[in-house]
């Protein structure tokens, strides 16, 4: 019996995490400075592209880029008190009470949408092969619905010849933290832990609790767990489409989405809510724009012959993500439209593009709507400047250090990401740099003034504002 091994076992006292990455190191870093646990490994692959990481954690050093407050301290803490270490001898994992995997799961491509978890089930494998009775494995990666009990339960028993559930727990822990606040989210976010059955739940609740401060533990299934990480992203992606397709309405209908906005949001208390998220560009990253299809696979795998649903109508879930990747064809309609009033044909046409990471404010690339815009205007011969303070590079793409250099001789500036920067932009500067009579200003983010701009002699398009996309050209 599980429980009886697990009794026999005592409570955990040493851990190992699998990835060292922007889940696992801050998830590592916490284990070791929790009084419970007595030490925990850190495992790398010595690979060329990230074998690096292995002296650094071990020097007490993050590898991870951008502001982590308070990382480099608890990892120099615990590596100093000999509770942390990072290794690449995945043997080690048979002396280990638990063993959490936060490897991740990108898409092989974006035509399919299938997610590439070969990096994952390489992690499953080495733990498989080090897995003792009366071990826990946690899976912390965004994962298919149906993965756990499926194929990293296979994986492991094939490895092993053990049983889950009857020789080892198995779980499914799924991470909740966004970059820039890794320790807190960990710390304070609650905790969605799924076992595979109760004694396995038990059993990772006892590993996430120490860690916790003012989150706390949600219990449930594995599979629950796996639906659950993959419909939060699926919803905020849905509310996000939600207000884009009211964007475009307004636009057709020639009013001001931001005041209908505002009016809705009013309708507030007795737990009314209408969670109205904003209309923009369009919507990058590494989560929103994967986890609907995981969570789609999933019902189509565990809820083959089940399911009940509108015969022939698609998945609302899907359609909100086709809205999603809309956004950009549409901000390039915007420039096109804007061009053509000003009589400049897009081929030849110079753009600058301002702001390509997919987030305000960040450097984050991953996914960023302004790729397929860029590839839009460029398949139509226009010559595109991309400019953003947070990126000084991205493969195949023109990068400018300074937004004066993008905005030089422009017929049409595009605001793209909603970097506080664009906000300060003066329309009298950028309209004598572009030195053109009416240059075109697209806002994707609702960051400037449209009358400003108009006032100045440009043609300005907004997402969303319907009362100035007809703007009388002020000569
Ligand atoms: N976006 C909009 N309108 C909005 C909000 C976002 O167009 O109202 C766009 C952004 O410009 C961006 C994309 O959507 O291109 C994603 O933005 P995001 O704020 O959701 O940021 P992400 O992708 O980093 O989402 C992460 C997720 N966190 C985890 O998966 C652990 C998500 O669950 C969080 O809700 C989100 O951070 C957050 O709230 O910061």
């Amino acid at each position: 019996m599980l429980l009886d091994i697990i009794r026999k076992r005592g409570p955990i006292k040493t851990i190992g995490v699998l990835g060292m990455g922007y889940v696992g190191i801050p998830a590592a870093a916490l284990f070791a400075d929790a009084p419970q646990f007595t030490k925990v490994y850190g495992f790398q692959r010595d690979s060329p592209s990230s074998g690096y990481k292995i002296a650094m954690l071990n020097r007490g050093e993050s590898p991870l880029k951008g502001e982590e407050p308070g990382l480099e301290e608890l990892l120099k803490k615990v590596v100093d008190a000999g509770k942390f270490s990072c290794t690449s001898d995945f043997s080690k994992i048979r002396e280990l009470d638990a063993v959490t995997l936060s490897i991740q799961t990108p898409f092989l491509n974006k035509e399919d949408l299938l997610p590439d978890f070969s990096a994952l089930f390489e992690g499953v494998r080495n733990v498989g092969r080090n897995l003792t009775p009366g071990m826990l494995v946690v899976l912390e990666s965004t994962i298919t619905p149906g993965t756990t009990t499926g194929v990293a339960r296979e994986l492991l028993e094939k490895e092993s010849g053990l049983v889950a559930g009857k020789d080892f727990a198995l779980a499914h822990a799924p991470e909740r933290v966004m970059v820039g606040r890794l320790l807190r989210n960990i710390r304070e976010h609650d905790r969605i832990v799924g076992g595979i059955d109760e004694a396995s739940t038990q059993r990772a609740t006892e590993l996430y609790s120490p860690v916790l401060t003012i989150g706390k533990v949600i219990p449930m299934t594995a599979t629950a767990a796996e639906v659950t990480k993959t419909a939060e992203n699926t919803f905020r992606d849905l509310q996000i489409a939600a207000i884009n397709e009211l964007a475009l309405y307004c636009e057709a209908m020639g009013i001001n989405v931001y005041d209908v906005r505002t009016g809705i949001d009013s309708l507030k208390g007795e737990g009314i809510t209408r969670a109205m998220l904003w209309p923009g560009a369009g919507v990058g990253g590494h989560c929103l724009t994967k986890d609907t299809y995981h969570l789609e696979r999933g019902v189509q795998v565990l809820g083959k012959d089940e399911l009940d649903f509108p015969k022939g109508e698609p998945s609302l879930y899907v359609l909100a993500r086709r809205i999603n990747d809309f956004m950009p064809i549409h901000m390039f309609r915007l420039t096109k439209d804007a061009l053509a009033r000003a009589g400049t044909p897009l081929n030849g046409a110079k753009i600058a593009l301002l702001g390509w990471s997919f987030l305000a404010n960040s450097d984050d690339t991953r996914n960023t709507p302004a790729e397929p815009y860029r590839d839009l205007l460029v398949k139509e011969g226009a010559v595109v400047s991309v400019q953003d303070p947070y990126v000084a590079d991205y493969p195949g793409v023109a990068m400018v250090p300074f937004v004066e250099e993008a905005l030089e001789g422009a017929d049409a500036v595009v605001i793209f990401a909603g970097h506080h920067q664009y906000r300060t932009l003066d329309a009298k500067v950028i309209r004598n740099l572009s030195g053109k009579k009416h240059p075109a200003i697209i806002d994707g983010r609702n960051l400037v003034d449209p009358d400003a701009y108009i006032r100045e002699g440009f043609i300005y398009k907004g997402i969303g504002r319907g009362d100035k996309n007809s703007h009388v050209i002020v000569e």
